[in-house]
């Protein structure tokens, strides 16, 4: 450790696990880690080194030729995943639910979760169709797909390996993956390599790294990270008594929209600011429209740049005119429904600070 940013209060670490500098370690064991905003402005596809890193437990160190996943009592070794299934690539952004929660601690406190700002990204994740596999070994067709990963977590009490599930519907969708590319090289450890479970459109906790079985069952799995965590409890519940059960469990996420650039407290010129961010829809769904407003009244149609397909985040951008003065820029992005994000994070804080899909605020100084 270097030292402590003086505004966030956030370790200002070298970073490590080949990820830039620049990168903000929210811990540095579990690793989790952010990259900075321009980071993510620049490409449609977020490099290894930017791409944010969410752990619960140590990454675990697995040689690919030793790895085993078993389906339902069938065991394939990564070799017999790759021979045995066509193999595809899906272009998905991996979203972290606490994405964003930096906005919900400025409402109110949310001790013990990080402040994430910028838990997302965008890769090609190449593998084979996790349907596929489930309908090789003739799985059930009803029921929900329980993953575990070998990572023990020390975050329940006992402690535990990571685990979570998603519904038969989204485990068979062509979608979801067992993926073991990212971005076109093998997946890295630190990102669930040799294997991780890929679900596009469902918040980052089910996309289980590591993966070594999966299993049907009548009911969504009793790990942790499934019963008890990654659930939005109401505001004036208290999460420290929060059971299995409690809360709405996260599955899929909601339209979202953040501001790349410019970033908080930055100073910039009077004349044309360029405004650049990302929207990202439901799934099934598409952004269609994004707004950036920087006087309090005028909304600007922002543009939207190249499409990456149904499961990634639609990057955009647009200059709007400034004046001297202190100044917020707000962008909202609507949806193929014509829904529209919800536009005050106070009506959406929960004790976990789960799920901001608030409009981005951005205070900036125009000289
Ligand atoms: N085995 C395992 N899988 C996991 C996790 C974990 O801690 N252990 N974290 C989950 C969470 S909460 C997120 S947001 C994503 C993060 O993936 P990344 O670290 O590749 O960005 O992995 C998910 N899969
Ligand atoms: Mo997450």
């Amino acid at each position: 450790m270097v030292g402590t940013d003086p505004d966030t209060g956030q370790c200002m670490c070298i970073p490590s696990h080949g990820k830039r500098l620049g990168t903000t370690v929210h811990e540095q064991s579990p690793f989790n880690a952010e990259p900075p905003a321009a980071a993510l402005a620049d490409p449609g596809l977020t490099r290894q080194d930017a791409f944010y890193s969410r752990n619960h437990g140590p990454v675990p160190e697995i040689d690919a030729h030793e790895w085993r996943l078993d389906v339902e009592g069938t065991s394939y070794s990564l070799d017999e995943l790759a021979a045995g299934f066509d193999q595809h690539t899906v272009t998905a952004t991996m979203q972290c639910a606490g994405n964003r929660r930096a906005d919900l601690v400025e409402v109110r406190e949310i001790p013990g979760e990080d402040p994430w700002r910028r838990a997302i990204g965008t890769a090609r994740w190449t593998g084979v169709r996790l349907g596929d596999v489930l309908a090789a070994v003739g799985a059930p067709l009803e029921g929900h797909v329980a993953f575990s990963a070998p990572d023990v977590s020390t975050i329940p009490d006992p402690a535990s390996g990571y685990g979570s599930s998603v519904p038969m519907t989204k485990a068979r969708a062509p979608e979801t993956l067992l993926a073991w590319r990212m971005n076109d090289v093998p997946l890295p450890a630190l990102h669930g390599g040799p294997v991780r479970v890929v679900v596009p459109g469902y918040v980052g906790a089910r996309s289980v790294k590591w993966v070594e079985q999966v299993r049907v069952q009548p009911e969504p799995s009793e790990n942790y990270f499934q019963a008890t965590a990654y659930r939005v409890l109401p505001p004036e519940s208290d999460p420290d008594a929060a059971g299995p059960g409690d809360g709405i469990s996260l599955g899929p996420w909601a339209l979202n929209c953040d501001i790349l650039s410019p970033q908080a407290g930055d100073l910039v010129p009077s004349g044309d600011l360029l405004v650049e961010g990302y929207a990202l829809a439901a799934e099934h769904r598409a952004v269609a429209r994004v707004d950036v407003c920087v006087d309090g009244a005028t909304w600007t149609q922002a543009e939207l740049l190249n499409d990456l397909g149904p499961w990634a985040w639609r990057r955009w951008r647009v200059r709007l005119p400034v004046t001297a003065g202190r100044r917020t820029v707000v962008a909202r992005a609507w949806d193929d429904t014509g829904a529209q994000q919800p536009s005050d994070p106070a009506h959406l804080w929960n004790p976990k600070g789960y799920a901001n899909t608030a409009w981005p605020r951005i205070p900036v100084e125009v000289r």
